[in-house]
C-alpha cells in the first residue's frame, strides 16, 4: 500500500462516509487528520491483528484505544456475548449479573466501596464530578493540562491564558460560564497544585487526574505527585478522582493505584472493564456515592447501563486479568521499548520512547516528556511520517502523536520483532 494512502477499498468507503457522517468517522481521532492520509476501513480483527477492506493484515498497537487487552474476538469474549445475546440484549431492569459485576469491582479496587456502571467513560467522569460538586456542596473541578476526560461540556476546557487557571471553552459550543468553574493546572507541577488549594481550597469540589497519561502520549507521573492530590483533596474536604478509564485493568488488575498503592476517592473506569463492549463504570467511597440517585440527590441515569450483553464480556474479560497476563505484557512491553530504542539510536533521529507497563508511545522530541508544554514542541510532521511509514508496512499505530499505543496478550515476540525492524525503516522515513 503506497505510504499515507489508504488502499482504495477504503478510500471508496471514506469518500461515501464523508457524505453522511461528520468527517467520515464516528469519533474524530479515526480519521487520520493528524497524520494525513486517510483512513483504513477494517472488516475483521482476530487477536492482535486487524484486517484491512483490502485484505491487508496489520498488527494493531491501538486495540480499540485500550480495550483490547486479551486480543480480538477472544473465544471467551464471543461466547459470553452469544450466550447472553440470546436470553434477550437489554431489559432496563437489574439483573445478578450486574451484582457479579460491581461485587468484582468493589473487590478489584479496595478504593471503591460502591460503583455505578455506565456506557461510556464519558459519562463515568462527568458523572463522578457531578457526585463530587454534589457531595461537596462546591462548584470548583480541577483537571491537568493534556490529559482527556471524555466529552463533557465542562471538561473541553484550555488553560486560561498566562497564569490565569481558570479555562476558557475548547471546543465551540461550550459556553464560557461552563468553562469558568473549571481549572486546569500544568501536570505534575506540585507547586501550581499546591498554590490553586492554598487560594481556592474550600471552593474545590474534586480534582480529576489521569494517574499515568495516555491522552499526550504516555506520561507518568512525578514521584509524589498523586499522593499530594490525595493529600490535598482531603485536606481541603474536596474529592480525588482518578480517571483510569485508560489505566483501569491496563497498568494491573487494579490499574495505577493498584500498581503503586493508592487509594483515590473516587475512580472511573471503562475500556478494559468493559471488554470492548459499551462499559464503563464510576464508584468511591460508600459515603460519597451514597449521593448518587435513587440513594441521594444527585442524578445520573442511563438506558443501557450495565446491560447483560456489556457485562458478560465484561466479566469474561475481568476473569482472564491474571499475573501470567500481566507478566506476558510487562515482557513484551520491555522488549518492544528497548527494540525501539535501539531504533531510535540506530537511525539518528531525535525521538524517545515513554513506557508504562503495556502502554507506550515513540514521542519525536529529545525528551523525557513530563507536562503537556513537553508533548505540544514534539514534532509532529516527523510523526505523521513514521505514522505513514509505520502502517505502510502493516504497523497499526495510534495516528496521533497524542495518544498512547497498547499491547496485548495476544501480541507473540515474533510481532514485536516485526514491529522493531518496520519502526527502524519508517524511523528513516520519519526525517
Ligand atoms: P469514552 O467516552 O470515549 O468511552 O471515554 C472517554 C475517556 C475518558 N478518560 C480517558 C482517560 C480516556 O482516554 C477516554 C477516551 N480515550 C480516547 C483515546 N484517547 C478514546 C478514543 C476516541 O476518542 O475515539
Amino acid at each position: 500500500m503506497p505510504v499515507g494512502m489508504a488502499d482504495k477499498v477504503s478510500q471508496s468507503l471514506f469518500e461515501r462516509a464523508a457524505r453522511v457522517i461528520p468527517g467520515g468517522v464516528n469519533s474524530p481521532v479515526r480519521a487520520f487528520r493528524a497524520v494525513g492520509g486517510s483512513p483504513v476501513f477494517i472488516t475483521r480483527a482476530q487477536g492482535a491483528y486487524l484486517y484491512g477492506a483490502d485484505g491487508a493484515k496489520y498488527t494493531d498497537y491501538i486495540g480499540s484505544w485500550g480495550p483490547m487487552i486479551l486480543g480480538h474476538a477472544h473465544p471467551a469474549v464471543v461466547a459470553a456475548i452469544t450466550e447472553a445475546a440470546v436470553k434477550g440484549t437489554s431489559y432496563g431492569a437489574p439483573t445478578e449479573l450486574e451484582v457479579l459485576f460491581a461485587e468484582r469491582i468493589t473487590k478489584l479496587y479496595p478504593s471503591i466501596e460502591m460503583v455505578r456502571a455506565v456506557s461510556s467513560g464519558t459519562e463515568a467522569t462527568m458523572a463522578a464530578l457531578r457526585v463530587a460538586r454534589g457531595f461537596t456542596g462546591r462548584d470548583v473541578v480541577v483537571k491537568f493540562e493534556g490529559c482527556y476526560h471524555g466529552h463533557a461540556d465542562f471538561l473541553l476546557v484550555k488553560a486560561g491564558s498566562g497564569l490565569a487557571t481558570f479555562g476558557v471553552p475548547d471546543s465551540a459550543g461550550v459556553p464560557a460560564g461552563t468553562a469558568a468553574n473549571t481549572a486546569t493546572l500544568p501536570f505534575n507541577d506540585l507547586a501550581a497544585l499546591r498554590a490553586l488549594f492554598a487560594e481556592k481550597g474550600a471552593s474545590i469540589a474534586g480534582v480529576i487526574v489521569e494517574p499515568v497519561v495516555g491522552n499526550m502520549g504516555c506520561v507518568a507521573p512525578a514521584p509524589g505527585f498523586l499522593e499530594e492530590i490525595i493529600a490535598l483533596c482531603t485536606k481541603h474536604g474536596g474529592v480525588s478522582i482518578f480517571d483510569e478509564v485508560m489505566t483501569g485493568c491496563r497498568l494491573s488488575p487494579s490499574g495505577m493505584q493498584g500498581r503503586v498503592g493508592l487509594k483515590p476517592d473516587m475512580t472511573c473506569l471503562g475500556k478494559i472493564v468493559g471488554g470492548g463492549m459499551p462499559l464503563a463504570a464510576y464508584g468511591g467511597r460508600r459515603d460519597i456515592m451514597q449521593t448518587v440517585s435513587p440513594l441521594g440527590p444527585v442524578y445520573q441515569a442511563g438506558t443501557l447501563s450495565g446491560n447483560p450483553i456489556a457485562v458478560s464480556a465484561a466479566l469474561a474479560t475481568l476473569d482472564r486479568l491474571d499475573d501470567v497476563l500481566y507478566a506476558h505484557l510487562e515482557a513484551l512491553g520491555a522488549r518492544l521499548e528497548a527494540g525501539l530504542v535501539s531504533a531510535i539510536a540506530k537511525t539518528k533521529v531525535t525521538a524517545c520512547v515513554q513506557r508504562v507497563g503495556s502502554m507506550l508511545t515513540i514521542f519525536f522530541s529529545k525528551g523525557p516528556i513530563t507536562s503537556w508544554d513537553d508533548a505540544k514542541a514534539c514534532d509532529t510532521v516527523a510523526f505523521g511520517k513514521f505514522h505513514n511509514a509505520f502502517l505502510a508496512q502493516g504497523q497499526y499505530w495510534p495516528p496521533s502523536q497524542f495518544e498512547a499505543a497498547f499491547i496485548g496478550n495476544a501480541h507473540t515476540n515474533a510481532d514485536i520483532d516485526a514491529t522493531i525492524a518496520a519502526a527502524e525503516v519508517a524511523l528513516a522515513a520519519s526525517v
